[in-house]
């Protein structure tokens, strides 16, 4: 009797002619809405699954993976990847992937345009016109601040940071970034950026953008303390994970005027956002869009499927996924975004 063919679980609606290249090597599940899984029903999508492509949307933990023995591969989708409880998935032998590069510039990009939002107060003009508030031209109304000329200073200077680093030579901005390790000087030099210790950072940066990866280490990395370094001009700029903020510090710096403005794309109860937040006019919200534009997402899709096959031993690559994410201590990289 035939082998029966490896089965795959597909967790969200992605592009369907990129996840049809999966059809050739395995039985695919493919869940056929948007949808919110609990661990109860993770687990139950793995326990007959050889391999997976998730998002972060679905957690996969010791819990989720403890009825699942067949699975081999779990490949996510994102170059962040704190939804994955990794050392439980290498403990069982199971491969785990990401989607580093393909990403980079367009979240960068993303980093750049939120960053503009909140200094220029885009949203807020928005609303205020949308409003019918907008009753007469007004010189001294919704003034901004000016990135040109200005300080940046990025947390965390993996390749999303370089990005942004490369694009603020355009705006002839000074450059400053913190990062748990400094980086060789020809890549300080490519960027343009001086190393300062995270203290300064905060001290100094008119515009400071979050770019590191999420882990124990950087949990609420940026609270009340941290934010009261900065300077009552400046504004904060979330690209990475919401838990790096500490949510309730930076309403109230936002609210009492210790902070000019921030933008976030990424919230420690995603898909739910603090209601102190969504009540202030200085805060650019969007729901986790960064790596958002149909190309790249496509991109992310094509890697992760690429991953996924060869993980699980077939394809041109068998055995060598493209991008495995390493055991921990094995390479520089962790956990959130970069
Ligand atoms: C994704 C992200 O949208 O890459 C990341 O770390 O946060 C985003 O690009 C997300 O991971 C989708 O699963």
């Amino acid at each position: 009797m035939a082998e029966p063919r490896p089965r795959v679980w597909v967790a969200q609606p992605l592009f369907d002619d990129i996840v049809a290249r999966l059809h050739a090597h395995f039985d695919v599940v493919q869940v056929p809405a948007v949808v919110e899984h609990d661990a109860a029903a993770v687990a139950d999508a793995l326990r007959e699954a050889d391999g997976a492509l998730v998002t972060l949307n679905e957690r996969v933990g010791e819990a989720e993976i403890a009825g699942a023995p067949r699975l081999r591969a779990v490949a996510n989708l994102g170059v962040g990847y704190n939804n994955l409880d990794v050392a439980a998935l290498h403990a069982r032998g199971i491969v785990a992937t990401n989607t580093p590069d393909v990403l980079t510039e367009t979240t960068a990009d993303f980093g750049f345009a939120l960053m503009m939002a909140a200094a220029r107060r885009v949203t807020e003009a928005e609303r205020h016109l949308r409003a019918g508030r907008w009753q007469g031209w007004n010189f001294k109304g919704l003034l901004g601040a000016d990135l040109h000329g200005s300080t940046l200073g990025i947390l965390g200077m993996g390749r999303i940071g370089q990005g942004i680093a490369r694009r603020a030579a355009g705006f002839d901005m000074r450059v400053l970034y913190h990062n748990r390790s400094r980086l060789p000087a020809d890549v300080e030099r490519a960027c343009n950026a001086r190393y300062v210790d995270f203290d300064a950072l905060f001290a100094q940066a008119d515009h400071l953008v979050l770019v590191l990866p999420y882990s124990a280490a950087s949990h609420h990395i940026v609270d009340a303390a941290a934010l009261a370094r900065m300077q009552p001009t400046a504004t904060l700029t979330n690209i990475a994970r919401g838990g790096i903020v500490d949510e309730a510090a930076l309403a109230d710096a936002l609210a009492h005027g210790r902070l000019a403005s921030a933008a976030l794309d990424v919230f420690e109860g995603e898909p739910a956002v603090d209601p102190r937040l969504l009540a202030l006019d200085n805060v650019v919200l969007t729901p986790h869009i960064a790596s958002g534009s149909l190309a790249t997402r496509r991109a992310m899709v094509a890697l992760a499927v690429d991953n996924l096959i060869a993980a699980l031993g077939a394809g041109p690559d068998a055995g060598r996924p493209p991008t495995p994410i390493a055991p921990a201590g094995r390479d520089a990289k962790r956990p959130g975004t970069a």
